[in-house]
């Protein structure tokens, strides 16, 4: 059997289109009502039809117009990809070992770096039949290629009010950055913006004098708050500023996803955008990679600021990250120095960085 759904203003009329197409041996599954986008209340009713029947009544309609299809065609196609990675690993196998030797050492040399094997897969799959791969100098240039094409920047746009908040791991830099941000935000730029700080960091010990001391010295408004109310206030009370930006952290994971949620809940109502960038080290260990994200994901994150970049000289688990997520990047930290150490994430920056890095192994 085979489900679909009829969507109209009411359900009546939506079971109606359904007989007319089927006639009146359909099956109900069910029936509700969806608020959509749009705000309109609509009708969906789900109904199954022998699979026979399905495709003789939508045979020759637009793929579009009909969800199952879709999936099916998907379906399809997942398994095609699936067939061609097969195919793939088969003629790895059987290839001649010269050809075999460079696809090899070269998919070695980026899995020593920290790129997964899937990734590489992936894409040398794409490669099968092209003499790209009987070339290693050819090889690494098309990865490179592929990992330049497959990272993001996010552009930086102050032209609207806007909140940026920080979230992360602790000790990741958040603070640090935000003194760098608020700094080239006030002073550094073609032209200066308001620029306020909203600390949502009140319960590590210091926090408050840490992100306090960095508003003195650049004479920037800051405030602190510790709950929801008090955020709404807050913002109220800045709502004269370009930007506001928030730092946060410092209670417990649970506390600050509860409470960092209702945050993001609580902006839905105003008039002015959240961004939230998620600070990331570019130190991470492989085995934290996937909790960090999974930490923070329940978020609607924007972008990745990375952070300590001047503290390796390692970028592979950093870009196997970038690689496996999708986020876009907006910023670099590359030391400790307030506000000199940040500079607008660049994805020349990073490959330059992950090349030197291969180098040193490719001699
Ligand atoms: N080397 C280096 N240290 C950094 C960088 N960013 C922050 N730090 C340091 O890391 C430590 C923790 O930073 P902090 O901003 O308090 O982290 P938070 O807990 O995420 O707010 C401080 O000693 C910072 O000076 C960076 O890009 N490079
Ligand atoms: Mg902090």
């Amino acid at each position: 059997m085979i489900n679909e759904t009829f969507v109209a203003s009411d359900p009546t009329s939506a079971y109606e289109q359904a007989v007319k197409k089927y006639g009146d041996g359909v099956k109900l599954i069910s029936a509700k009502q969806i608020k959509y986008e749009d705000g309109k209340l609509r009708s969906e009713v789900c109904i199954a039809v022998p699979k026979e029947l399905f495709m003789e009544k939508s045979f020759g309609k637009a793929a579009m117009e009909n969800n199952d299809v879709d999936r099916e065609e998907e379906a399809l196609l997942a398994e095609l990809d699936e067939m061609k990675k097969q195919l793939f690993l088969m003629h790895e196998e059987m290839s001649d070992a010269s050809h075999e030797s460079i696809m090899q050492k070269v998919k070695k040399l980026f899995m020593d770096k920290g790129i997964a094997k899937s990734w590489l897969d992936d894409v040398m799959m794409t490669l099968m039949g092209s003499n790209i791969l009987d070339d290693s100098t050819l090889l690494v240039s098309y990865l490179l290629e592929e990992i330049d094409e497959s990272l993001h920047v996010q552009k930086e746009r102050l032209d609207e009010p806007k909140i940026v908040m920080l979230v992360g791991p602790t000790g990741v830099g958040k603070t640090t950055t935000i003194a760098k941000l608020a700094a080239r935000y006030a002073y550094l730029m073609e032209r200066p913006y308001r620029v306020a700080l909203l600390n949502l960091d009140s319960y590590k010990v210091g926090a408050f004098e840490q992100l306090g001391h960095y508003a003195d010295i650049m004479q920037l408004e800051h405030i602190t708050v510790d709950s929801v109310e008090d955020f709404t206030t807050g913002l109220e009370a800045l709502d004269d500023y370009d930007v506001i930006l928030v730092d946060t952290a410092g209670m417990s994971p649970y506390d600050t996803q509860k409470f960092i949620k209702t945050v993001e809940f609580v902006n839905t109502d105003m008039h002015r955008n959240l961004e939230v960038n998620l600070v990331f080290p570019a130190t991470v260990k492989y085995e934290d990679m996937d909790d960090i994200y999974n930490n923070f994901s329940f978020l609607d994150l924007n972008s990745v600021i990375i952070s300590k970049f001047d503290e390796t000289k390692h970028f592979g688990t950093l870009l196997n990250f970038m690689l496996l997520y999708k986020l876009p990047m907006s910023y670099f930290s590359v030391g400790q120095e307030v506000p000199d150490d940040l500079m607008v994430a660049s994805k020349e920056y990073l490959l330059e960085q992950f090349i030197g890095d291969l180098d040193e192994d490719e001699e």
